[in-house]
């Protein structure tokens, strides 16, 4: 393939060191206030929030610059009741036969169970599809690199822009997720990665307390 052409990079910002460090601080107390949520609020969100984070995750660094995803974002009811249906049927197979004893018991203090009343009350339900080939120009699968990492880090950055524009987020990941194909009318070459829902909190809602591991525990400089 021809080399693309070059241009100077003209979108990168130098700030000033006082103000990066000011910028790393309040970005990490900004996301030290986000918590997974399971209790959701009906009340709409507009839109337009949704698609810009969208755009936001749609830069992710990844394999070749292929972009091999696809969100498929969920707000019609009739088809959250079918992808709520579709995910409560793995789930009971899994909580009753497919969990080992361990993975139910690390799973026990969130008090997690099959039922997913979340998945018809939040107003979205983004679906984020892998795509394990893309179209080339003239139409021919062409293999995607990366595809794991470069979905992951595109889920992160949209669960990222969510919080960031005051909405919160639940990652739901039935297993297996192949319904989701059929429901949601996706070709065979895409496969689920995970169902974000994403609104407002409910008013009553509570979270464990859970901790963070520190900085000592995540990291090593040498
Ligand atoms: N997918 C199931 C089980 C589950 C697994 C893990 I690991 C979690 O952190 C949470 C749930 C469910 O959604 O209930």
């Amino acid at each position: 393939m021809k080399p693309f052409p070059h241009q100077p990079l003209s979108t990168y910002q130098e700030l000033p060191p006082v103000e990066m460090l000011q910028r790393a601080e309040s970005f990490r107390q900004m996301m030290q206030r986000r918590r997974t949520v399971r209790q959701f609020s009906n009340r709409p969100v507009e839109r337009k929030i949704i698609e810009d984070c969208l755009l936001a995750a749609g830069t992710a660094p990844n394999g070749a610059n292929l972009q091999p995803w696809h969100f498929v974002v969920v707000s019609d009811p009739q088809m959250k009741s079918r992808v709520r249906i579709g995910a409560e049927e793995e789930e009971r197979e899994f909580y009753s036969r497919r969990a080992s004893q361990e993975w139910l018991k690390a799973l026990e203090p969130f008090g997690t169970d099959a039922d997913k009343p979340y998945l018809e009350i939040a107003p979205y339900l983004i679906v984020i599809f892998a795509q394990k080939t893309s179209l080339d120009p003239e139409g021919s699968p062409v293999k995607n690199y990366y595809v794991q990492e470069s979905v992951g880090i595109a889920t992160g950055m949209l669960i990222t822009a969510l919080h960031n524009a005051g909405l919160a987020t639940l990652t739901h990941t039935p297993s297996p997720m192949g319904f989701l194909n059929e429901i949601l009318g996706r070709p065979e070459n895409e496969k689920p990665f995970l169902v974000l829902v994403a609104g407002y909190p409910a008013e009553d809602a509570v979270v464990p307390i859970v901790t963070k591991k520190s900085l000592d525990e995540i990291a090593t400089f040498l």
